[in-house]
């Protein structure tokens, strides 16, 4: 069975110019990238994308981590990967959660820390489970930005719709 699963190159892993070497990394898994792009993080989606976590102490600060406050880089890169196992794949190539716990091998065990803040940078976001990685995936992408059909969509007209287009 398919399965998708939401990535993101945190902003500690933009500064660090790691975008290459985590793209890398993830192609091992040979699956399929069906979006990605570039992503500004508002306030309210860092807190909801991290919304479960909201009664942690670190809360406050992994907000601020997520939207770049803390690395002067405000934004994210943010892709779905797309084939069988994806999540699974993904997370084991991720390493665990605690840089200093994760095996040294894997992506954020060579290129995460832990701040004196108390935050762990990990450089890397990777849904944890199906239903995780659906509600994720709904938050960062629009049905038309990923070139599978994977979730339910339905057509709307809006009228008087203000959008920029090229000028
Ligand atoms: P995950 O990213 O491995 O799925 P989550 O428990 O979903 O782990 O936590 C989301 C993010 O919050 C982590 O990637 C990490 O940046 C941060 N985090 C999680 N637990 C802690 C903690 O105990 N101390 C500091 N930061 C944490
Ligand atoms: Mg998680």
């Amino acid at each position: 069975m398919n399965q998708a699963v939401l990535i993101l190159i945190k902003p500690d892993g933009l500064k660090k110019s790691l975008t290459g070497n985590i793209l890398t990394r993830l192609s091992e898994t040979k699956l399929e990238i069906v979006a990605a792009k570039m992503a500004r993080v508002s306030r309210e989606l860092a807190m909801e994308h991290y919304k479960q976590l909201q009664d942690k102490p670190f809360f406050e600060e992994l907000v601020k981590y997520l939207r770049g406050e803390l690395h002067d880089r405000m934004k994210v890169m943010a892709l779905v990967y797309w084939g069988k196992d994806a999540i699974k794949k993904c997370r084991d190539l991720a390493g665990a959660t605690n840089p200093e716990e994760a095996d040294p091998t894997s992506i954020r065990g060579s290129y995460g820390r832990i701040t004196t803040t108390g935050v762990y940078e990990n450089v890397i976001h990777v849904s944890s489970n199906e239903s995780e990685a659906a509600r994720e995936i709904k938050l960062w992408f629009g049905p038309d930005e990923i070139i599978v059909d994977m979730y339910p969509m339905k057509e709307i007209v809006e009228k008087d719709c203000k959008k920029n287009v090229w000028a």
